[in-house]
């Protein structure tokens, strides 16, 4: 296939600008290990290991047969009062490793359909327990929650939610927690306590029993890597509990491995009620995410129902889809058999060596980073964005692949990459600020 403008109109891309990339195309045409080969045949590393979907790298055979095998066993069956063994099996897989008491797994096919599965698990939760009046959510500047209506509504992101006005009301939000102090801190920053406060002022201000949750990535990821500063998370805890409010991390970045253990609450020592996860739990192969649970709010929504009555009214037609469970079971079992969390752990510090290497670069604003998750944000040059946009093709062109937002890029290594890939990473990078 020639890709010129021509061919390439019918597809409408998301999160793109089209008109600019149809007319200087970047098509993936491979992807082996942490490289991709692109339509001219060039190399390109995987520096964000896809949108953090990838961090076993690409072209995993154990993955790629334990779908087509599944395939040809059994394709689909619906998921609604019957069911496939894989939902059963990888359920256990993750309950196995997310913290106790979280124990029960809803599966989604996407990232943003576990924000809105959570949201609805929170709403049919605070009911059961005829505490319908919860009817408040908070959440937080700069947050990404997904695209879908509930993920908008929770969205601190302007332009995912300025051009829909039909979102969710009664959602308001904390301030980020980033600060100019803050600049070039590796790991956490210092004064977590003040920042959660504003959720004590939110209940001040609103009544702690008309809040029903908050939602948080543990750290923000898409808008460049926001690490909580320390105390943060625990603070959030200890106010939600003082009001009966549920806390939820999305998880959908942070979870499998990105911080070195196997969630963000256990690299944080807080325990949310609620996780949503997605990407890596496939390692990308298969569109797939979920949301994990306590006991306690399996069974009050499941106890509130009438005996043989179907308890929580929400599922959707690929939920569990036999295929994709087939892949979060092979990459589960990579991770253990590679025992690749704590390597994410071990290779971290010479990642963010690298990465804060970078620090003295005349158009460099800011570095943060932790665990196998970084930021480099670029000082703004005319509108915001406009030079993260150009860096971001800039580093296409010198064969590295990160997403930009705005003006910071987000490097995420794979975590089967080496030293020498990392080396390979941070040298494009230092090339890239010294031409862009
Ligand atoms: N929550 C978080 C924290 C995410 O990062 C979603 C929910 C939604 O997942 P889905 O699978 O519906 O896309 C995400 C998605 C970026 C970027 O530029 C990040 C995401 C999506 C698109 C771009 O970093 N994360």
């Amino acid at each position: 296939m020639q890709f010129t403008a021509n061919n390439l109109e019918h597809h409408w891309m998301p999160f793109t600008a089209n008109t600019a990339f149809k007319k200087d195309p970047r098509i993936i045409v491979k992807g082996e290990g942490v490289y991709f080969t692109d339509h001219n045949g060039n190399r390109v590393i995987d520096g964000s290991s896809s949108l953090f979907c990838c961090p076993l790298g690409h072209g995993r055979q154990e993955i790629a047969e334990a779908v087509y095998n599944q395939l040809l066993i059994n394709d689909y069956a619906a998921p609604f009062g019957s069911a496939t063994p894989g939902t059963f099996e990888l359920a256990q897989k993750i309950a196995r490793i997310t913290p106790d008491p979280i124990n029960h797994v809803f599966f989604v096919n996407s990232g943003s359909e576990s924000i809105d599965t959570a949201l609805k698990m929170v709403m049919a939760y605070h009911r059961a327990r005829g505490e319908g009046q919860r009817t408040r959510f908070v959440s937080r500047e700069r947050a990404y929650h997904g695209v879908n209506i509930g993920g908008v509504s929770l969205s601190g992101m302007v332009k995912n939610r300025e051009t829909f006005s039909g979102v969710m009301p009664n959602v308001v939000c904390m301030r980020h927690t980033w600060d100019e102090d803050q600049l070039f801190t590796r790991g956490q920053p210092e004064g977590g306590k003040e920042l959660a406060n504003d959720l004590q002022r939110f209940c001040e201000t609103y009544g702690g029993s008309t809040i029903a949750a908050v939602f948080v990535e543990p750290v923000a990821g898409s808008t460049g890597c926001l690490v909580p500063p320390k105390g943060y998370l625990n603070r959030l805890r200890e106010i939600c509990d003082e009001h009966g409010i549920l806390l939820v991390f999305d998880e959908v970045i942070t979870g499998f491995g990105r911080l070195g253990t196997a969630f963000a609450a256990d690299a944080f020592g807080v325990t949310p009620d609620l996780m949503t996860m997605a990407k890596a739990l496939t390692n990308g192969a298969q569109p797939m995410g979920a949301v994990a649970v306590k006991d306690d709010i399996y069974s009050t929504i499941t106890e509130a129902a009438p005996e043989n009555a179907i308890e929580f009214f929400h599922g959707y037609t690929y939920s569990g889809h036999p295929a994709a469970c087939a892949a979060g079971i092979a990459t589960l079992d990579i991770f253990e058999k590679e025992n690749l969390f704590d390597r994410a752990d071990e290779l971290s510090e010479y990642f963010l060596d690298g990465l804060f290497s970078l620090k003295d670069m005349d158009c460099v604003r800011d570095i943060r980073g932790l665990g196998l998750i970084g930021a480099i944000e670029l000082k703004s040059k005319g509108a915001l964005g406009l030079r993260g946009s150009a860096a971001q093709v800039d580093l296409f062109r010198k064969g590295m692949h990160v997403k930009f937002t705005g003006d910071a890029g987000i490097v995420a290594p794979p975590f089967v990459a080496d030293k020498s890939h990392i080396d390979e990473m941070i040298d494009k990078l230092r090339e890239m600020l010294t031409d862009v």
